[in-house]
């Protein structure tokens, strides 16, 4: 009937919105660890595999120059912001500057401390708490719950840091006999990760039975330091970490890593599919939680054919 009709207002040469390109802006924290470097090619491979126009940013560590990057995101006018942010806080002016331009922002990996949570859309990541506290009851196990262990912090302020060592505390809260003798930063980084270790074996040698680094990269500089110390990782020294990445299943084959909590890089997948739900209107949870395992070397020979990072 003429009622099915609707009139197009003389519109009808206008391109079908499916036809525009989306335009999405990725601030990265920058390339210190094997993970990210996983986080950043899985980004960077659905955009492409998808046809989206990815606008990525690296920003070297710096929080200042993602601050810049999220700024010109939003002179630009892109779709949708994705942000891997270095530290917790300090994101509250420019968070304010993308809502009040109404684009969505989806926080990758990190999350962050704003006094108002509408600032960002939702946060992809791990629950770097539960990580810790898998790490620490896994030590737990392997020590008989005595042992004095030196803790290579992440990246100072950031969220992995503080959580991974929030929740590895509160497994040792409940046992006296395991404790924390030493905790420094290691940023993340395999060289910063052999640096600290090498302070810790000048200072306190043959006190060391447990090495708790927040991610592989670190635990494998660590490794390194205590074996050109004549050390022997992953036997008189049990080393366990974050991550489970390739370089950590070597570790573990050749006996020199005792385990690692697996925290999941590969998000691109999710994080276009997520970008979707929002510009259909979806409302989102605040938090979309990458489930996490442990491995230890039992397994690692198994397991390290099938690790796709
Ligand atoms: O564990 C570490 C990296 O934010 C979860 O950052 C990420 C962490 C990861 O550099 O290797």
């Amino acid at each position: 009937s003429d009622k099915a009709e609707q009139p197009s207002g003389g519109s009808t040469a206008a391109a079908p919105a499916a036809e525009k390109k989306l335009v999405v802006g990725f601030s990265q924290v920058g390339a210190e660890s094997a993970w990210r470097t996983a986080e950043t090619k899985s980004i960077q491979g659905e955009a492409a595999k998808r046809g989206v126009d990815l606008k990525f940013a690296d920003a070297q560590g710096k929080q200042a120059q993602q601050i810049q990057a999220l700024t010109s995101f939003i002179a630009q006018k892109v779709d949708a912001i994705v942000l891997a942010p270095v530290v917790e806080t300090g994101w509250d002016a420019v968070l304010q500057q993308a809502k009040d331009a109404n684009i969505p922002v989806i926080l990758v990996d990190r999350g962050v401390k704003v006094s108002d949570d509408s600032l960002y859309t939702t946060l992809i990541a791990s629950d770097f708490v539960e990580e810790g506290r898998m790490a620490a009851e896994w030590l737990a196990k392997k020590t008989n719950a005595k042992a004095n262990i030196y803790e290579l912090q992440g990246t100072t302020g950031s969220a992995p840091a503080i959580d991974r060592k929030k929740g590895f505390e509160e497994i040792l809260a409940k046992n006296p006999d395991m404790k924390i003798v030493k905790s420094q930063s290691g940023d993340f980084t395999r060289a910063k990760g052999k640096e600290v270790m090498e302070a810790f074996i000048k200072s306190d040698g043959k006190n060391i039975q447990a090495v708790y680094a927040h991610n592989d990269d670190m635990a494998l500089g660590a490794i390194q330091a205590l074996e050109e110390a004549g050390m022997n990782p992953g036997k008189d020294v049990i080393v366990i970490s974050v991550d489970a990445v390739k370089a950590a299943f070597e570790a573990m084959v050749a006996g020199k890593l005792n385990a690692t909590v697996e925290c999941n890089p590969l998000m691109g997948p999710l994080v276009f599919d997520t970008i979707d739900r929002v510009r259909k209107g979806e409302k989102l949870p605040k938090f979309i939680q990458n489930k996490d395992q442990l491995f230890e070397q039992a397994n690692a020979a198994q397991v390290i054919g099938t690790r796709e990072y």
